[in-house]
């Protein structure tokens, strides 16, 4: 595994390797392209437009964009500048990007046209300001006052001839990371936890090629997609379709056929609804080569009859924010599906029961990992910080078995959360909002499991005295959570009951929920 060099720049790193590769297409987005040559002029150019602006070293800038040519570059001229962008979900409300503007204490946001009207809203709520307002893809009969067009910026920056001088532990940029209580947590990463992942993951088991082309479902500002659409294909060369919709299966079908990618990173439910969409393509109208899949355990049913289909592998693996890519995983020589599959070289793994006493072969434990790419600390939050990253070692929040052979198979989570398409569900904040609605006294969450075998959140509603149940009732109680969450939160079922089951101390017992839906 090749050693993280001290003094580094992460962005410089990916230009000097793709040098000689100017003409070459390192993106392609549902507008255009940007070959290598254009990417890294791009990129100088950025981050000579965020210094004329008075960004100065580790300043951060929340990045709040749909998947397009802009977004690397924007992510890597702020690296290249030595600014810290906040890389953020885009699906989010006003009232979140409220909190992180503060919290990030952002001088600046860069965001999408589509996004503008609640980035602008949340501006209006925060009591920090930032100064300057960035629009990708800017329509500009719409532009606020002062606001820049993002091609503007571009058009009208110097380059900064040289890379502000990082080093591998220095800051590079954020990512927001959600918990079972309490607001999301700002995951600090480094400039070399980026070359970490390249080295590790991206080396050893992912294997790409300078002459694949990458196509990832998820999005650039998940830790996932940010590996499989920058750190890996730029670390060899290789070119990158963008998508800026939600990937439907349609949608990806879409881009599999059209944009003839040879990697193809998905997660679970996407696999299993294009498994079960009627568009799915025929096998000879693709060429993916190897896929991966993250975020929840991929049924085995669902790796097979993928593999069966398109004749290419699904190499399942987990990883998470705090480690910034995949851990544990599939490889293409040695795969079982059903199973997440055997440590990625570089990274060392242990399962710990209550005690803190590793467990036995076929015992459920924590699971723990150690690896150069864990990050540094959750910003500003000294108690969750010291509850995950212990020493060398970050808790990873999930239980796993390992058998006698090495494998390792996902038992669940070791706190409430769900995992619904890949990501993280609090239910302590579905059933606040829940409880929210007039009709409703009180509410709990739970994960189901659906006929592929894949998690779906369920609600048991407690309505108030008076207050009838109907599936109305249930249909208007998802529309008043979808209004006010990100559209995976909501609850895909709601069963109304009389009571919740409860502890003597008032907690919910929703293990006795969990046995209810089982029995
Ligand atoms: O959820 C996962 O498995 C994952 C994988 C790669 C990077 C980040 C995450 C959360």
């Amino acid at each position: 595994i090749e050693p993280t060099p001290e003094r580094l720049n992460f962005a410089q790193h990916l230009l000097d390797l793709n040098a000689s590769r100017a003409d070459k297409l390192a993106y392609i987005d549902d507008a255009g392209s940007l070959s290598y040559g254009q990417l890294a002029g791009a990129v100088r150019r950025f981050a000579g437009a965020l210094e004329s602006l008075g960004l100065r070293r580790e300043d951060r800038v929340l990045l709040c964009a749909h998947d397009s040519t802009d977004w690397p570059v924007a992510f890597l001229g702020c690296l290249y500048a030595g600014v810290v962008p906040v890389a953020v979900n885009t699906l989010l409300g006003a009232t979140d990007y409220a909190y992180m503007i503060e919290h990030a204490r952002a001088r600046a946001v860069i965001v999408s046209q589509a996004l503008l009207a609640t980035i602008e809203s949340a501006v209006q709520q925060s009591s920090v300001k930032p100064e300057s307002l960035i629009v990708s893809r800017a329509d500009s009969a719409t532009l606020p006052i002062g606001a820049k067009r993002f091609e503007d910026l571009l058009a009208a920056g110097m380059e900064m001839p040289v890379a502000a001088t990082t080093g591998r532990d220095d800051i590079a940029f954020w990512l927001y990371s959600s918990g079972s209580t309490g607001r999301p947590k700002g995951t600090v990463h480094t400039h070399g936890n980026l070359f970490a992942t390249a080295a590790t993951y991206g080396a050893n088991v992912l294997g790409l090629r300078e002459d694949d082309v990458t196509f990832s479902a998820a999005k650039l500002f998940f830790a996932y997609g940010l590996g499989n659409a920058l750190t890996f294909p730029l670390s060899v060369g290789a070119t990158v379709i963008l998508m800026a919709e939600r990937p439907t299966p349609d949608a990806v079908f879409k881009r599999l056929v059209d944009g003839q990618p040879s990697v193809f990173f998905g997660v679970p439910t996407l696999y299993a609804g294009m498994l079960a969409s009627a568009a799915l393509p025929a096998r000879e109208t693709v060429r993916i080569r190897r896929c991966t899949s993250a975020g929840e355990a991929l049924p085995k049913e669902i790796g097979e009859k993928f593999e069966a289909h398109f004749g290419a592998p699904i190499l399942d693996g987990i990883g998470s924010t705090e480690m910034l890519h995949i851990f544990l995983s599939n490889r293409a020589d040695e795969l079982r599906y059903g199973t997440s599959g055997k440590p990625v070289p570089g990274y060392e793994l242990q399962l710990l029961d209550d005690s803190g006493a590793p467990v036995g072969a076929d015992e459920v434990g924590d699971l723990y990992v150690k690896g150069d790419s864990s990050a540094l600390m959750y910003w500003g939050n000294r108690e969750k910080s010291r509850a995950t990253f212990l020493g060398g070692w970050t808790k990873t929040g999930d239980k796993y078995v390992r058998d006698a052979q090495g494998w390792y198979t996902y038992a669940g989570r070791s706190d409430d959360m769900l995992k619904v398409s890949g990501q993280y569900v609090s239910p302590f904040e579905v059933e606040c909002c829940l409880m929210q609605h007039e009709f409703v006294l009180e509410a709990a969450l739970i994960g189901i499991t659906d006929g592929d075998g894949l998690t779906k959140s369920k609600a048991f509603v407690v309505l108030r005295q008076g207050v009838e149940a109907s599936d109305a009732l249930a249909v208007e109680i998802k529309r008043f959570v979808k209004e006010r969450l990100a559209p995976h939160k909501y609850p895909r079922r709601i069963d109304f009951i009389f009571e919740l089951p409860k502890t003597p101390t008032g907690k919910i017992q929703r293990f006795k929920l969990r046995d209810l839906e089982m029995a």
